[in-house]
Order: C-alpha cells, then sequence, then structure tokens
C-alpha cells in the first residue's frame, strides 16, 4: 500500500548520494519533494526532472543546515507558502578525515559537529513545531553504522553519529502522545561521495574504499527510508541498521583479493 502519494518530503543535502537517491525514490512513490542543498542550482535539475518525470511538486531550496538563522528563515518560508513538510529526512552529513584523536584536525571535527548533530537539531527545531500543531509527521535521520559502533580513527564522526542515535531516540521519548515518528535509517559500507568528502577529494583513496567488494548504494538506502516512510501509522521504527552482506561490522568486510 503507498502511503506517500500527494506527502510532502523535506531532504537536507539532497543533490548527490543518499538524499538524491531519496528524492528520486519518494517522487517516484508520488510525494512532492522539497529539495535542499547549500547552493539551490545544484539541486534544480533533479528537482525539474522529478516534477516532469512523476508530475509531483518539486522546489530546489537553497539551505547550509550550520546556518542557524537561514534555517528559521527557510522554515518559515516554507509555512508561508503552504509547504511544510509531512516528512523530513535529515540527510545532510558527512566525515572528514581518518585519524587518531591526538592527530585530528580540529577543523575536520568542527564541520563534522556543525553539520551531524548542529544542522540536524537546527532543521528538526525549525520544521517540528507546525508537525506537532498539526499532531503528524514523521522524522527520518540518517545515522550510521558509526553511530553503534566505534572504530579506529573515527572518534569524532562516531561521537556526531552516535549523537544522532541519542538524539532520535530522545525525539521518540518527547514526541509521546503525538502522532509523530521518529526513525533513524543507519547505513554502513555505502558507495558515494563519503569517502571522496572524507578524504578531501582524494579520488584513489576513496575508491580503495569501495574496490574489490559490494557495498550498498544509494539507492538501497533510499528504499529503506521509503519502507520506513510508508510503515502504516500505529508502526514506528526506530532504528533500520544496514550493512552490505560483505561487511558485519565497521571495517569487517570480505573483499576479493584475487
Ligand atoms: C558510513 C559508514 O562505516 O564508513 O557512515 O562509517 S562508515
Amino acid at each position: 500500500m503507498n502511503r506517500l502519494s500527494g506527502k510532502r518530503v523535506l531532504i537536507t543535502g539532497s543533490s548527490a548520494g543518499i538524499g538524491a537517491a531519496c528524492a528520486r525514490h519518494f517522487a517516484a512513490q508520488g510525494a512532492h519533494v522539497l529539495l535542499s542543498a547549500r547552493r539551490a542550482e545544484r539541486v534544480q535539475g533533479l528537482a525539474d526532472e522529478l516534477a516532469s518525470e512523476h508530475g509531483v511538486e518539486a522546489h530546489a531550496h537553497a539551505l547550509d543546515v550550520t546556518d542557524r538563522e537561514g534555517v528559521a528563515a527557510f522554515a518559515a518560508e516554507l509555512s508561508e507558502r503552504g509547504l511544510d513538510p509531512d516528512i523530513l529526512i535529515n540527510n545532510a552529513g558527512k566525515a572528514k578525515g581518518l585519524d587518531k584523536l591526538q592527530d585530528g584536525s580540529i577543523d575536520h571535527w568542527d564541520e563534522m559537529i556543525d553539520t551531524n548533530v548542529k544542522g540536524l537539531l537546527y532543521v528538526t527545531r525549525a520544521v517540528l513545531p507546525a508537525m506537532v500543531e498539526r499532531d503528524s509527521g514523521h522524522i527520518i535521520n540518517i545515522g550510521s553504522i558509526a553511530g553503534r559502533w566505534v572504530y579506529p580513527k573515527g572518534a569524532v564522526y562516531n561521537a556526531t553519529k552516535f549523537a544522532v542515535r541519542a538524539l532520535s531516540e530522545a525525539m521518540n521519548i518527547d514526541l509521546l502522545g503525538t502522532k509523530i515518528r521518529v526513525s533513524s535509517v543507519d547505513p554502513g559500507l555505502t558507495e558515494t561521495e563519503f569517502s571522496e568528502v572524507r578524504f578531501d577529494g582524494d579520488g584513489e583513496r576513496a575508491k580503495s574504499v569501495y574496490s574489490d567488494t559490494d557495498p550498498l548504494t544509494a539507492d538501497d538506502i533510499a528504499d529503506a527510508c521509503v519502507y520506513v516512510a510508508n510503515a502504516p501509522p500505529h508502526v514506528d521504527i526506530f532504528n533500520l541498521v544496514m550493512m552490505p552482506t560483505v561487511q558485519r561490522y565497521p571495517g569487517h568486510i570480505d573483499r576479493d583479493r584475487g
């Protein structure tokens, strides 16, 4: 049964990877999509494509989730235009660097904490009150297996994703008595631009993360988000942890060494 047709979905960080895949999968279900990225022109093409392909409303918005005032103004503008989202997918997030804590870049830490934790909070705080007022909504946080198990050299990224898990659980508690659901979808090894961002554009190093194995794809994660969002209203999926079959633990990956 399709419960997503006609719903409005706001997806942060939707210019590529999991965010763009979510836009495609939700639009394919007939959901209207609000696509956001730091630069609106990076999502305008996708919005146009989805509107013509699926006959849904698709808007492209400039949104930097780390800009507290900008986020609040964006949510107020959506409300004014009658575009309050039914579903929020907090997807904007990143890893920067892979270092022991004693060697870590404090700039990297700020970037991860500002985006993965504070950005998620700013967007949620801006969008959630209207959901509470309507007593309807669903927040899906894109977490990570890094929020469940720490791994070597991942301390601060791990900490941000542990925070995402804590916030997802805490939001569920705070929303008891409402119809609003909160879920986190926590992927393991997923081939996107994630590693290229983590390694500051070092394509060779990024490629080696996914080589000789069979990682998840952005489509796999989007598929899970659709499943979570489409669950019947009385079902609240708290946490969906997923790894490729070739992985059973962070860093524990079956590779064909041929
Ligand atoms: C992505 C999964 O294991 O590379 O968050 O941190 S992992």
